[in-house]
């Protein structure tokens, strides 16, 4: 059977860290959004008008396309870029221009993301390291990134965040389609040897039975993720998305209390020297040890904070209500 994602209202800091977090299960989360600049303002048209002298590079694996080729990047300016992702369609996807730096690329656009939904704290990608090349690579993966794409595009391989990042996908504008699986299917999944997170799959709502036969076995989740919804995607949970609409998206990448285990295990796994997978694995856990008791208060609101009531929802008026008796 396969798992049922649930849709959340505005839920508490205390009862996304209980239910979601901490148990590793995806969830939507809708309203969370609902105070950003960003929903009905940031439009194709909008990055069109305000960045039209802007070129945007986008590699051939980003043309949506799983197992495509890898030509070099190709050019547009943005005018026309956003041009291919209004007229983009099944059959002629336009480039995928995705996991770009947003206020790297487009600082104005800051104060329209802001605030920050609690859910991506504490984050500790963004902190410092003793080591300088851990706290380099994991300050990389602390950036917000943006995706702009058109109907018909999608991200070009079936895979799970790096590092043992959680994943935070807010859709400001457009609908995506995921497709999750759960971290017990990864063996019905075909991983790279390679890269351990990147699937060999060429397509994953429909693979080719014959060269991936135990995808038969794999029990996909499938849903929309809808203008000002944020989908949590925990550590380790394999996905990829394709656009319905012309589509702006943008994510965040998050380590914590809730995940550093899988970190540690992400970065031993890579070590091909047994002794260098052993001093990483006693460096970071050390590193996660510190982070948690500095950060306790974060855990304690998710194991000892009380439970908030459901809300209400307003019963539905019955045939002759207040008329009683
Ligand atoms: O295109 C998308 O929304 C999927 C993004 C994603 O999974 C990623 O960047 O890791």
């Amino acid at each position: 059977m396969s798992f049922a994602i649930e849709r959340r209202h505005r839920l508490s800091y205390e009862t996304f860290a209980r239910e979601y977090l901490y148990p590793c299960k995806p969830v939507i989360v809708t309203g969370a959004l609902d105070r950003w600049k960003a929903l009905g303002r940031w439009t194709p048209e909008l990055f069109r008008s305000e960045f039209s002298g802007m070129k945007v590079r986008i590699k051939d694996r980003e043309y949506g396309q799983a197992g495509a080729g890898a030509a070099a990047p190709a050019e547009f300016t943005m005018p026309d870029f956003i041009d291919r992702v209004l007229a983009s369609t099944e059959a002629n996807p336009a480039p995928y221009f995705r996991n770009q730096d947003l206020f790297a690329l487009f600082p104005s656009l800051r104060a329209d993301v802001e605030p920050m939904p609690e859910y991506l704290r504490p984050n500790w990608l963004s902190d410092r390291y003793l080591h300088p090349r851990v706290g380099s690579i994991l300050n990389r993966g602390a950036v917000i990134e943006l995706y702009i794409g058109g109907a018909g595009g999608s991200f070009p391989v079936l895979h799970y965040d790096g590092a043992g990042t959680h994943a935070f996908l807010m859709q400001i504008y457009g609908r995506k389609r995921y497709i999750v699986f759960p971290p017990d299917q990864e063996r019905f999944l075909y991983p790279s040897p390679e890269k351990i997170n990147l699937s060999l799959l060429d397509d994953a709502e429909h693979p080719d039975p014959a060269r991936f036969p135990l995808f038969a076995q794999a029990t996909p989740t499938v849903f929309t993720l809808e203008p000002g919804e944020l989908l949590f995607v925990p550590s380790h949970w394999w996905h990829t998305a394709t656009m319905l609409t012309p589509s702006i998206t943008i994510s965040a990448n998050v380590l914590n209390q809730s995940n550093w285990k899988e970190l540690v295990a992400y970065v031993s796994h890579r070590q091909p020297n047994p002794l260098a997978a052993f001093a990483s694995r006693l460096y970071l856990t050390a590193a996660g040890a510190r982070r948690a008791w500095r950060d306790r208060a974060w855990r304690d609101q998710a194991w000892f904070a009380p439970v908030e009531p459901a809300p209400v929802e307003p019963a539905p008026a019955a045939v002759g209500e207040g008329h009683a008796g």
